[in-house]
């Protein structure tokens, strides 16, 4: 009896899948894999049953003869272990960035003479439909906010990038790389404070209001469902800030990161080249403490960022800072720098991490952009930020296309660099 085997990402069971079963049956014993909670998420496929319920759902399904669990999204462990004569799979994942894993499993089975069973992909109304509803679901706030900590508990590093709008939004759901065989994608979104004040054409000084800040929020919502970690800059004044964290979290944000600094904010970026007040010790634990109190869920993290590197008062102040703001009450710390070698944040995170093995780190590499997330990784950090490259390169961009319009007096120079107009116009998908 030949085995035939297929990877379930599921949560619910449609016709497609339903089809997959049907097909498989007819060339073996159909053994279904149930892929692993870390891998799904990791895929942006976050459950919203757990693994043993989708076990328990794809036994009770007709034709199917054994389920196991998958722990590869590359399929590598199952072929291993089974040997399976066939792998079927919806032709879905000839295109796309799953054509890589396709790739993979024709080259695996290849080794031993096993197949690839392509089945033509079921992409009806109602398939549309469960697929939007799973969707949707991840995007509500109590699925999303919690998500941000269940990356983190998983060990990997959290790859976040930087959104201010719908459309960086998109980005940072939808793209995905395949290199050298694995796939890649980013897990969260940075709402930073400098982009979403620069996309208004307005100073990163706290000038663009928490009503507007919301806003953006909200758009980015609207189009994605990954988690979001709000730049909150100084949390305001302590009593505003309670109201900003309950808001937050009724939204569906993971967490805020505020900074030690008190009066008027600058970009930490300016360094000590324009007036910057850190704020002392007891100022910024009392705000911390604070929004711990009022906060209403277990999810929300408030993580505090320290400037002491920014403003030059040396690792002692910055590490004194990070374990005050811990007993506080933070959920994580955030240690930023200006300079272009890292070894004051690789300095940093080892003697946190000395003595504070859990805690979450979090860092922004864009000054110290030669760091690989590997190596941040095996220093302690938890989280990267992306914080600005999309708008930093998105400006150039349009201001190099607005000059050559104007020196050409027409679009046709510019036309190369354009993405099609047809590509723009099918960009967004209706419902
Ligand atoms: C932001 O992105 O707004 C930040 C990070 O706060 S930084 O610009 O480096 O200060
Ligand atoms: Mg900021």
């Amino acid at each position: 009896m030949k085995t035939v085997y297929t990877c379930f990402c599921t949560d619910v069971i449609h016709e497609g899948h339903l089809n997959i079963i049907n097909n498989a049956k007819k060339y073996g014993r159909v053994v279904v894999g149930a892929l692993c909670d870390k891998e799904l998420i990791r895929f942006n496929k976050f459950p919203t049953t757990t693994l043993d319920e989708r076990i328990k759902l794809y036994q009770s399904l007709e034709g199917v003869d054994e389920v196991v669990i998958q722990n590869s999204s590359m399929y590598d462990d199952v072929i291993e272990k089974l040997h399976p004569n066939y792998i079927i799979h919806g032709d879905n994942w000839k295109s796309g960035a799953a054509s890589a894993i396709r790739g993979n499993v024709v080259k695996k089975l290849a080794e031993y003479g096993g197949e690839v069973i392509d089945v033509s992909y079921t992409y009806n109304p109602t398939v549309k439909k469960i697929d939007a509803q799973l969707k949707e679901k991840l995007a509500m706030p109590e699925y999303r906010r919690k998500r941000l900590r269940q990356l983190i508990e998983m060990g990997q590093i959290v790859k976040t990038i930087e959104a201010h709008s719908g459309l960086t939004g998109l980005i940072a759901e939808k793209t995905v790389v395949e290199h050298e065989g694995q796939l890649y994608q980013f897990d969260a979104m940075w709402i930073s404070s400098l982009c979403d004040s620069t996309a208004k054409g307005k100073p990163d000084i706290e000038l663009v209001d928490m009503t507007s800040r919301f806003r953006t929020i909200d758009d980015i919502m609207e189009v994605t469902t990954k988690p979001i970690i709000f730049d909150g800059d100084t949390g305001g004044l302590t009593e505003h800030f309670v109201y900003t964290v309950r808001s937050l979290e009724r939204m569906g944000v993971s967490a805020i990161i505020i900074e030690d600094k008190k009066g008027l904010k600058k970009n930490s970026l300016f360094g000590t080249e324009v007036k910057q007040t850190q704020a002392t010790i007891e100022e910024m634990s009392a705000k911390i403490a604070a929004g711990k109190a009022a906060q209403l869920s277990d999810d929300f993290m408030i993580i505090a960022r320290i400037e002491s590197l920014i403003l030059e008062q040396g690792m002692d102040d910055a590490l004194t800072r990070a374990f005050a703001f811990v007993e506080a009450g933070a959920d994580g710390i955030m240690i930023h720098s200006r300079k272009k070698n890292p070894a004051e944040i690789v300095e940093f995170c080892d003697k946190f991490r000395k003595k504070d093995k859990t805690t979450p780190i979090v860092v922004v590499p864009s000054s110290f952009n030669t760091i690989t997330e590997e190596e941040l990784a095996a220093h302690g950090v938890n989280i990267v930020i992306y914080a600005n490259q999309l708008t930093r390169s998105a400006f150039p961009a349009m201001q190099q296309t607005a000059e050559d319009i104007l020196r050409y007096h027409r679009a046709k120079e510019v036309d190369d660099r354009l993405m099609s107009i047809k590509d723009i116009i099918t960009l967004i998908d209706e419902l």
